[in-house]
């Protein structure tokens, strides 16, 4: 699951979090996906103040900032609450539904589901593992190891078990670790793991071997436990270092080396930097993805992609100075 960006050491920490506890209402409970985004926008600028909000009217100089989110903070200053929050605290339909979308695999249309069933609580979801799919049982099963975060050290001996075994099977597998883990972080919410191999390219169809091959021996190794799903390209599961080891959330990508740093790039993020990239390289006429960059024709169709060998490459075509991944913030 992804987390609610952290708002401490900001000096309107609790105006943040009152502002992400409404945004996580709005998606799980009313899933209305404009008003998370407006929530969670609003919270991120008032995270970057370096000092105290005084008012509502002051914050909603912001951009992203608006009149109601004024009136809450003005609200939540005068007296220390909001009764709106409150409200949703208090009610045991958004409860469950909180709840219940903290286990991986279960998203908000399901949460509803199974508390309209009056499944409200983890041991009701227990006695009730008929109601669940493979992934739903094992995110369940997991859940207090999964809202742990992953300590950097941690994720460094993983990379290295992992490697040691993918060349066991082959010494030709590229695997990196992008993600948070990438940019530096102090400690992660999952691991995200890229693959590539020189042999596969993306004109060379369909190599679905190649993740499987690396799956099967990371299961023989005892490294990966569970699988939550597997296809030709994208594998989401379960890994652990040891078996006194937390179980940790695991993402591997097969990516054909010809689109391996425009997937590297995508999947070092942060995913607000690259919004801001993709917006940057529409403004120069390029179009950008997970996979390629291409030059956008004068009729808006967009081109063949261009050649790749390096992320700096395309920082280069969207005119943009290169960041190191430590940069990639925003
Ligand atoms: N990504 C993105 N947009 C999304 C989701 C992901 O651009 N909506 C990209 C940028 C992310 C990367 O994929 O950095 C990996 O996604 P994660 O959800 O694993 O995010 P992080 O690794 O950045 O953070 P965490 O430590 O929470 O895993
Ligand atoms: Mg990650
Ligand atoms: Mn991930």
């Amino acid at each position: 699951k992804r987390k609610a960006p952290s708002s401490d050491d900001n000096s309107n920490a609790d105006i943040c979090d009152f502002l992400i506890e409404l945004s996580e209402f709005e998606k799980n409970v009313n899933r209305n996906i404009h008003k998370y985004n407006a929530y969670r926008n609003g919270a991120a600028a008032i995270a970057k103040l370096s000092t105290r909000v005084k008012n509502g009217q002051e914050a909603m100089k912001l951009n992203g900032v608006g009149k109601q989110m004024g009136l809450k903070i003005d609200e939540f200053l005068a007296t220390g609450t909001l009764k709106k929050l409150t409200k949703i605290r208090a009610d045991d339909t958004s409860k469950g539904i909180s709840l219940l979308t903290r286990v991986t695999g279960i998203g908000p249309a399901k949460a509803r589901e199974l508390v309209e069933q009056g499944i409200m609580t983890l041991d009701d979801m227990r006695n009730n593992q008929d109601k669940l799919n493979h992934h739903q049982i094992i995110g369940l099963k997991h859940m207090d190891d999964f809202e742990l975060r992953i300590p950097r050290d941690e994720i460094e001996e993983l990379e290295e078990l992992l490697l040691k075994h993918i060349h066991q099977l082959d010494s030709e597998y590229i695997l990196t670790i992008a993600g948070s883990y990438r940019r530096g972080a102090k400690d992660s919410g999952d691991i995200d793991g890229l693959l590539t191999h020189p042999n596969y390219e993306s004109s060379s169809g369909k190599k679905p071997h190649l993740l499987k091959k690396v799956v099967d021996a990371l299961k023989e190794a005892n490294l990966v436990t569970d699988t939550l799903s597997l296809g030709e390209l994208k594998f989401m599961g379960v890994c652990r270092k040891n078996e006194d080891g937390h179980f940790r959330r695991l993402d591997l990508r097969l990516i054909p080396v010809d689109q391996f740093y425009c997937g590297l790039l995508y999947f070092t993020g942060s995913d607000i930097f690259n919004k801001n990239m993709r917006t940057k390289a529409l403004e120069e006429g390029f179009t950008l993805n997970e996979y390629c960059i291409r030059p956008m024709g004068a009729t808006g169709v967009p081109g063949e992609s261009l050649p790749v060998s390096s992320e700096e490459d395309v920082f280069d075509y969207v005119g943009m100075k290169y960041r190191k991944p430590s940069e990639r913030k925003q």
